[in-house]
């Protein structure tokens, strides 16, 4: 072989090599995209909602330090995000179609498909910790029930069936369990039930006062949830009183749970405007605002690593 044919061998060698290594650093797992959207940041995220934009409500992700900020969704009706367990996805709310149906889409705003097709409100989808199925609720039937499906919409199966209101599904981190939102006792309280929807168990006693948006600690043991305009922790296994980790006259509600346990993401209006996304440590100290903008800031949701 002439001297210069093994020139361009060796050439062509080393440019195969730096393109498989490029390739693998960002596309290793196959992922692409939403691989490379997540890895430039560097860092957990916080999916949320927001109305900055002319009061039409957006889905953003923002790092939990507050910089990073990314809108994913543009000018339709979008709500209600989480994080799919791979971290990959995103399940939220949309009414793009005409009313309230359950959407997923990659973590840069790719591929935004629906998974319900009805003319209800379908509502607060949360993802199985395997990633094989969403919880959400509808009110198809006639009054707001817990339903799951597949994630790609099939096999919805309705898991309540009460007159009462039945909101605010979340699995459990061992997804044997869902947490959720019912009336059936006359006031809005955190129940557990199993997956399959059997042995509903009541963990708070209220009277008068709402009890909401119940998210898991990542080791299964605790619930950080929403009371009148607090938001409170308690254990799973219905011991011990409910602490109040916020107890201050704003409105502090939707937690959402680090995966380290060590902090939780809220909205609040502590500091006098509208709604902005805050975290503080998983006994309410060290608190960080992440948002200042003029419009509502909610529906936060950590990212699952
Ligand atoms: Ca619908
Ligand atoms: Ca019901
Ligand atoms: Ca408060
Ligand atoms: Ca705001």
């Amino acid at each position: 072989m002439k001297p210069k044919a093994l020139h361009i061998q060796f050439i062509h060698l080393i440019a195969a090599i730096v393109l498989t290594a490029f390739s693998h650093l960002f596309c290793w797992d196959g992922f692409d995209g939403a691989y490379n959207e997540r890895w430039a940041f560097g860092m957990q995220r916080i999916v949320f909602c927001t109305r900055r934009n002319a009061g039409n409500p957006e889905i953003y992700t923002i790092n939990t330090d507050g910089s990073g900020l990314t809108r994913l969704t543009y000018y339709s009706y979008n709500i209600d995000p989480t994080w799919s367990p791979d971290g990959y996805h995103i399940a939220f709310i949309s009414a793009r179609d005409g009313n309230d149906e359950i959407y997923t889409m990659n973590i840069d705003g790719t591929e935004q498909t629906r998974l319900t097709v009805n003319t209800a409100s379908d509502y607060s989808p949360s993802w199985s910790p395997d990633g094989s199925r969403i919880v959400f609720r509808s009110d198809r039937d006639g009054n707001n029930e817990i339903y799951t499906m597949n994630t790609d919409g099939t096999g919805q199966t309705r898991l309540t069936n009460n007159t009462a209101e039945d909101m605010d599904p979340a699995f459990s981190p061992d997804g044997s369990r869902i947490a959720f939102k019912s009336d059936r006792d006359g006031d809005a309280e955190i129940w557990i039930m199993n997956a399959d929807g059997s042995n509903p168990v009541q963990l708070t006693f209220t009277t008068g006062i709402i009890n909401e948006d119940p998210s898991w600690s990542p080791d299964g043991t605790r619930i950080v949830f929403a009371r009148s305009n607090d938001i409170c922790v308690m254990n799973t296994g219905g011991t011990g009183t409910p602490v109040n980790l916020t107890n201050n006259a704003a409105i502090d509600r939707q937690p959402s749970w680090s995966p380290d346990g060590n902090r939780i993401v809220f909205y609040s209006t502590r500091d006098g405007g509208d709604m902005e996304i805050y975290i503080m440590d998983s006994d309410g100290s060290n608190l960080t605002r992440l948002t200042d903008s003029s419009g509502m800031d909610y529906h936060p949701c950590w990212s699952p690593f």
